[in-house]
């Protein structure tokens, strides 16, 4: 088994510019366009992710925040289930503000495990290699940058422990049903029986409340969309010019997705690297899918999947849970 990192240990980044570049290619000439969402988060996607993650309309963040700091025993426990030492592997970890709460309550609790945090950003794994040694002594930590998949592989690789898999903040709503089901399948083969995960999901409500979410009155949420434009021109060579899009929001009740939409303003040609790319007035680029659940499509998911749903934390509000399913 290897040993866990160091605070100064350089992350190996699998997400190779060649690849940013053929998505971006194949995204672009597909009618209609649409990009893939993965790729809001640079090292500026990040920092507008958190201002967006502190706006007030933005409510999935609190939501879990509230059900991790009042519920935070009751969710270890379960964790921890028999005391057996443990890996705690986190997808898409971002700055592991929730998940310091449970990682705080194990550390202070004795409990035996390494956390394990998995990122596409090579910056949010640098970032947590050094600073969560810092703020919580004693936490054995190895950041993985990369792909779920690829570094669950290589987690499962360095460790035979028991795993527990969180996936918080609805990252899953990020992927359509269907890919979302697969998704699921694809960690259940991932996993042992005993093994664990815990999946927080944004659930069904007031569209209102979900379409403020999606579209704040500050436009943080259009310059997280713009923003993957802006990558494109810093990073593939492109000539985007932002004032040219805006930025679109719907959410649909009865499907529950919730989806963004850049809107090109006028007739236009963008160059990335050698190639060029038009764009008819009103034309869109779909960006993201936000899907929200009801609790029954969330237990048929976890079963489809094959695993057996355990417990669920809701806050107050109950816009929001945490399950805790078993493979
Ligand atoms: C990361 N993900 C769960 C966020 C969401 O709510 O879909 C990303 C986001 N997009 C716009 N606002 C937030």
């Amino acid at each position: 088994m290897a040993s866990t990192t160091t605070a100064t240990q350089a992350s190996v980044n699998t997400i190779t510019d060649e690849q940013f570049y053929k998505d971006v290619m194949a995204g672009l000439t597909a009618n209609p366009k649409r990009l893939d969402s993965k790729y809001f988060y640079d090292a500026q996607g990040d920092k507008l992710f958190q201002e967006l993650m502190g706006c007030e309309e933005y409510y999935p963040t609190n939501c879990e925040m509230e059900i991790f700091t009042s519920q935070t025993a009751e969710i270890c426990k379960a964790i921890i289930a028999d005391g057996d030492a443990f890996d705690l592997i986190e997808l898409g970890a971002g700055d592991a503000t929730k998940s310091t709460q449970l990682l705080k309550y194990l550390i202070d609790n004795k409990a035996d495990f390494s956390y394990l945090p998995i990122d596409i950003s090579e910056n949010v794994i640098s970032y947590l290699n050094i600073t969560l040694p810092v703020t919580l002594p004693g936490i054995k930590i190895t950041g993985l940058n990369g792909e779920y998949f690829d570094m669950l592989k290589k987690a499962a690789a360095i460790s035979n422990k028991r795993k527990v898999v969180m996936f918080l903040g609805s990252n899953i709503g990020n992927m359509p049903i269907p890919v979302a089901q697969g998704f699921c399948r694809e960690l259940r083969k991932n996993l042992s029986e005993g093994d664990m995960m815990l999946i927080g999901i944004d659930l069904k409500k007031n569209p209102k409340t979900v379409l403020a979410a999606y579209n704040d009155k500050g436009g943080i949420t259009k310059r997280f969309n713009l923003n993957l434009l802006e990558r494109i021109n810093r990073e593939l060579g492109g000539d985007f010019n932002t004032s040219h899009f805006d930025h679109y929001a719907t959410y649909d009740p009865e499907t529950g997705a919730c989806k963004s939409y850049l809107i090109s303003l006028t007739d236009q040609k963008v160059k990335i690297g050698d190639e060029t790319v038009s764009f008819v007035k009103d034309e869109y680029i779909y960006m993201e899918i936000s899907q929200k659940y009801a609790i029954k499509q969330i237990n048929d998911m976890a079963e489809g999947a094959g695993f057996k749903p355990l417990n669920q934390f809701f806050d107050n509000k109950k816009w929001f849970v945490d399950n805790i399913w078993m493979a």
